[in-house]
Protein backbone atom coordinates (compact mmCIF):
# COMPACT_ATOMS: atom_id res chain seq x y z
CA UNK A 1 0.00 0.00 0.00
CA UNK A 2 1.58 3.16 -0.90
CA UNK A 3 2.33 5.40 2.28
CA UNK A 4 0.46 7.99 2.85
CA UNK A 5 1.29 11.37 1.11
CA UNK A 6 1.94 14.22 4.18
CA UNK A 7 -0.48 17.60 3.02
CA UNK A 8 1.62 20.73 2.79
CA UNK A 9 0.36 23.25 5.23
CA UNK A 10 -1.17 25.19 1.89
CA UNK A 11 -2.75 22.34 1.16
CA UNK A 12 -4.66 21.47 4.66
CA UNK A 13 -5.63 25.51 4.66
CA UNK A 14 -7.34 25.48 1.00
CA UNK A 15 -9.17 22.34 2.36
CA UNK A 16 -10.55 24.34 5.41
CA UNK A 17 -11.48 27.09 3.49
CA UNK A 18 -12.95 24.94 1.16
CA UNK A 19 -15.24 23.67 4.13
CA UNK A 20 -15.63 26.97 5.96
CA UNK A 21 -17.33 28.22 2.65
CA UNK A 22 -19.43 25.24 2.50
CA UNK A 23 -20.45 25.38 5.65
CA UNK A 24 -21.50 28.43 5.68
CA UNK A 25 -23.19 28.25 2.35
CA UNK A 26 -25.31 25.52 4.06
CA UNK A 27 -26.23 27.42 6.84
CA UNK A 28 -27.20 30.38 5.82
CA UNK A 29 -29.61 27.65 3.51
CA UNK A 30 -30.38 26.54 6.38
CA UNK A 31 -31.72 30.42 8.04
CA UNK A 32 -33.46 30.69 4.95
CA UNK A 33 -35.45 27.56 4.93
CA UNK A 34 -36.27 27.98 8.36
CA UNK A 35 -37.79 31.79 7.56
CA UNK A 36 -39.76 30.08 5.06
CA UNK A 37 -41.15 27.99 7.52
CA UNK A 38 -41.82 30.37 10.30
CA UNK A 39 -42.83 33.32 8.45
CA UNK A 40 -44.98 31.57 5.42
CA UNK A 41 -45.24 34.56 3.38
CA UNK A 42 -42.16 34.77 0.70
CA UNK A 43 -42.67 38.57 0.76
CA UNK A 44 -41.97 38.56 4.57
CA UNK A 45 -39.57 36.13 4.51
CA UNK A 46 -37.47 38.65 2.05
CA UNK A 47 -37.89 41.48 4.04
CA UNK A 48 -36.57 39.56 6.62
CA UNK A 49 -33.32 38.72 5.32
CA UNK A 50 -33.11 42.28 3.97
CA UNK A 51 -33.58 43.00 7.96
CA UNK A 52 -30.70 40.38 8.72
CA UNK A 53 -28.20 41.96 6.23
CA UNK A 54 -29.03 45.25 7.72
CA UNK A 55 -28.04 44.29 11.35
CA UNK A 56 -24.97 42.85 9.77
CA UNK A 57 -24.04 45.44 7.85
CA UNK A 58 -23.95 48.49 10.62
CA UNK A 59 -21.32 46.23 12.52
CA UNK A 60 -19.17 44.57 9.67
CA UNK A 61 -18.14 48.16 8.46
CA UNK A 62 -15.58 48.11 11.14
CA UNK A 63 -13.90 45.36 10.49
CA UNK A 64 -14.19 46.41 6.88
CA UNK A 65 -12.31 49.68 7.24
CA UNK A 66 -9.83 48.18 9.70
CA UNK A 67 -8.63 45.32 7.75
CA UNK A 68 -8.96 46.90 4.36
CA UNK A 69 -7.55 50.45 5.25
CA UNK A 70 -9.11 51.89 2.53
CA UNK A 71 -9.53 55.54 3.56
CA UNK A 72 -12.65 58.22 2.36
CA UNK A 73 -14.07 57.79 -1.20
CA UNK A 74 -14.14 60.91 -3.34
CA UNK A 75 -17.53 60.11 -5.03
CA UNK A 76 -19.93 56.86 -5.00
CA UNK A 77 -18.05 56.03 -8.22
CA UNK A 78 -15.13 55.20 -6.00
CA UNK A 79 -17.53 53.56 -3.22
CA UNK A 80 -19.12 51.57 -5.39
CA UNK A 81 -15.60 49.89 -6.50
CA UNK A 82 -14.39 49.49 -3.45
CA UNK A 83 -17.59 47.20 -2.22
CA UNK A 84 -17.29 45.61 -6.05
CA UNK A 85 -13.40 45.25 -5.49
CA UNK A 86 -12.74 45.01 -1.93
CA UNK A 87 -15.84 44.11 0.32
CA UNK A 88 -17.52 41.40 -1.58
CA UNK A 89 -13.71 39.96 -1.81
CA UNK A 90 -13.31 40.06 1.89
CA UNK A 91 -16.57 38.21 2.82
CA UNK A 92 -17.66 36.34 0.29
CA UNK A 93 -14.55 35.62 -1.55
CA UNK A 94 -15.83 37.03 -5.31
CA UNK A 95 -15.87 40.18 -6.82
CA UNK A 96 -18.23 42.15 -9.03
CA UNK A 97 -17.86 44.81 -12.05
CA UNK A 98 -19.56 48.09 -11.47
CA UNK A 99 -22.04 49.12 -14.84
CA UNK A 100 -24.80 50.86 -16.09
CA UNK A 101 -24.12 53.45 -14.32
CA UNK A 102 -27.03 56.60 -14.52
CA UNK A 103 -25.75 60.21 -15.89
CA UNK A 104 -25.28 61.95 -12.28
CA UNK A 105 -23.19 58.89 -10.92
CA UNK A 106 -25.92 58.40 -8.55
CA UNK A 107 -27.10 54.62 -9.00
CA UNK A 108 -25.11 51.85 -10.55
CA UNK A 109 -25.05 48.22 -11.12
CA UNK A 110 -22.92 45.39 -9.52
CA UNK A 111 -22.72 42.13 -11.44
CA UNK A 112 -21.26 39.90 -9.40
CA UNK A 113 -18.77 37.06 -10.96
CA UNK A 114 -19.48 34.21 -8.61
CA UNK A 115 -22.33 34.06 -5.94
CA UNK A 116 -21.13 31.21 -3.48
CA UNK A 117 -25.07 31.93 -1.55
CA UNK A 118 -26.21 29.76 -4.04
CA UNK A 119 -24.36 26.65 -4.40
CA UNK A 120 -26.58 23.65 -4.07
CA UNK A 121 -29.76 25.45 -4.58
CA UNK A 122 -32.53 25.08 -6.34
CA UNK A 123 -35.82 26.88 -5.68
CA UNK A 124 -39.17 25.00 -5.42
CA UNK A 125 -42.35 26.66 -7.49
CA UNK A 126 -43.20 27.19 -4.02
CA UNK A 127 -40.88 30.43 -3.48
CA UNK A 128 -41.43 32.31 -6.74
CA UNK A 129 -40.90 35.82 -5.97
CA UNK A 130 -38.47 35.03 -3.10
CA UNK A 131 -35.32 37.39 -3.23
CA UNK A 132 -33.00 34.20 -1.97
CA UNK A 133 -29.65 36.31 -1.61
CA UNK A 134 -31.75 39.50 -0.03
CA UNK A 135 -28.89 39.61 2.92
CA UNK A 136 -26.21 40.68 0.83
CA UNK A 137 -28.44 43.91 -0.36
CA UNK A 138 -28.94 44.48 3.41
CA UNK A 139 -25.54 44.07 4.31
CA UNK A 140 -24.64 46.78 1.76
CA UNK A 141 -27.30 48.68 2.90
CA UNK A 142 -26.02 48.71 6.52
CA UNK A 143 -22.44 49.43 5.94
CA UNK A 144 -23.13 52.31 3.58
CA UNK A 145 -25.72 53.87 6.27
CA UNK A 146 -22.54 53.98 8.91
CA UNK A 147 -20.57 55.52 6.25
CA UNK A 148 -23.01 58.38 6.12
CA UNK A 149 -24.98 57.36 2.85
CA UNK A 150 -28.37 56.04 2.94
CA UNK A 151 -29.04 54.03 -0.05
CA UNK A 152 -31.23 51.86 -1.77
CA UNK A 153 -30.09 47.92 -2.71
CA UNK A 154 -32.35 46.11 -4.79
CA UNK A 155 -31.79 42.57 -6.72
CA UNK A 156 -32.13 43.26 -10.67
CA UNK A 157 -31.53 39.92 -11.76
CA UNK A 158 -31.25 36.94 -9.90
CA UNK A 159 -30.25 33.31 -11.70
CA UNK A 160 -32.31 31.83 -9.10
CA UNK A 161 -35.42 33.42 -10.64
CA UNK A 162 -34.05 32.41 -13.96
CA UNK A 163 -32.23 35.80 -15.02
CA UNK A 164 -28.47 35.60 -16.66
CA UNK A 165 -26.76 36.87 -14.06
CA UNK A 166 -26.46 38.19 -10.24
CA UNK A 167 -26.98 41.46 -10.51
CA UNK A 168 -27.90 44.61 -7.62
CA UNK A 169 -29.04 48.16 -8.18
CA UNK A 170 -27.14 50.56 -5.97
CA UNK A 171 -29.36 53.83 -5.62
CA UNK A 172 -27.74 56.67 -3.43
CA UNK A 173 -30.18 58.64 -1.62
CA UNK A 174 -28.91 60.99 0.31
CA UNK A 175 -25.13 61.62 1.76
CA UNK A 176 -25.32 62.93 5.22
CA UNK A 177 -22.49 65.54 5.43
CA UNK A 178 -20.18 64.72 8.06
CA UNK A 179 -20.22 67.18 11.05
CA UNK A 180 -16.30 68.18 11.74
CA UNK A 181 -16.16 67.19 15.31
CA UNK A 182 -14.05 70.34 16.95
CA UNK A 183 -14.83 74.24 16.78
CA UNK A 184 -12.85 76.17 15.20
CA UNK A 185 -11.89 79.49 17.63
C1 LIG B 1 -15.74 55.74 2.90
O1 LIG B 1 -15.90 56.57 2.01
O2 LIG B 1 -15.90 56.01 4.09
C2 LIG B 1 -15.36 54.33 2.54
C3 LIG B 1 -16.60 53.60 2.12
C4 LIG B 1 -16.37 52.17 1.91
C5 LIG B 1 -17.64 51.44 2.01
C6 LIG B 1 -17.44 50.00 1.79
C7 LIG B 1 -18.56 49.18 2.27
C8 LIG B 1 -18.16 47.73 2.26
C9 LIG B 1 -19.32 46.87 2.34
C10 LIG B 1 -18.93 45.43 2.35
C11 LIG B 1 -19.97 44.61 1.72
C12 LIG B 1 -19.71 43.16 1.91
C13 LIG B 1 -20.78 42.33 1.41
C14 LIG B 1 -20.60 40.89 1.75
Amino acid sequence: MAPLAPRTGDAVFANVERVNAELFTLTYGAIVRQLLTDLEEVEEVNKQLDQMGYNIGIRLIDEFLAKSNVSRCVDFKETADVIAKVGLKMFLGVTASVTNWDVDGTSCSLVLEDNPLVDFVELPDTCQGLYYCNILSGVIRGALEMVSMKTEVTWVRDMLRGDDAYELRLKLLKQVPEEYPYKDD
